[in-house]
């Protein structure tokens, strides 16, 4: 892997935790090569998953969106790697279920276009304004992997 180091939100949805798929996805991320450097179990209040789905506001699916996202805990966590925010992105696979590919997390698990297991960034712009809600403070861990330099080698 090379590329721009870039940190990026992942929250393991409320359906995943029902289905014990957390350990599943977590380790996904990690065989890939991307570090966690933050993560926490939480219950989202409404205003908080509000905030995060600002730019679904209106759109038919938000309030069952809304009422899937604070049905139980959630797992929000921050990766870090070179290209983060796509890799975790093409490691989840599409939104909707049909559409995901056969060796992704939706792909392989997921039958629900709202339960759907898994967020990621989209952006850096989304990874920024994300990271900063569920982490405002910015305290990430800073955690050197032991293949650090097979996974980021110099340009
Ligand atoms: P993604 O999670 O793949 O980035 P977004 O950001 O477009 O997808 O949508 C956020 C969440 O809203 C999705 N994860 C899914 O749970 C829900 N969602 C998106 N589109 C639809 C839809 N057409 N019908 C129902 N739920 C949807």
């Amino acid at each position: 892997m090379s590329g721009a180091m870039e940190l990026t939100l992942v929250m393991v949805k409320p359906d995943a935790m029902q289905r014990r798929l957390l350990g599943t996805i977590l380790r996904r991320l990690e065989q890939k090569g991307l570090v966690m450097v933050a993560g926490d179990l939480r219950q989202l209040s409404r205003d908080t998953a509000a905030r995060h789905y600002a730019a679904h506001q209106g759109k038919y699916f938000y309030d069952r969106l809304m009422k899937f996202i604070t049905s139980g805990p959630v797992f929000v966590s921050v990766w870090r790697g070179p290209q983060a925010i796509q890799r975790v992105r093409t490691l989840v696979g599409a939104t909707s279920p049909e559409k995901a590919q056969p060796g992704t997390i939706r792909g392989d698990f997921a039958l629900h276009i709202t339960q759907n297991l898994v967020h990621a960034s989209d952006s850096p712009a989304s990874a920024s304004r994300e990271i900063a809600i569920f982490f405002p403070d910015n305290a990430f861990f800073d955690i050197t992997a032991v293949d650090a330099d097979l996974l980021s080698p110099p340009d």
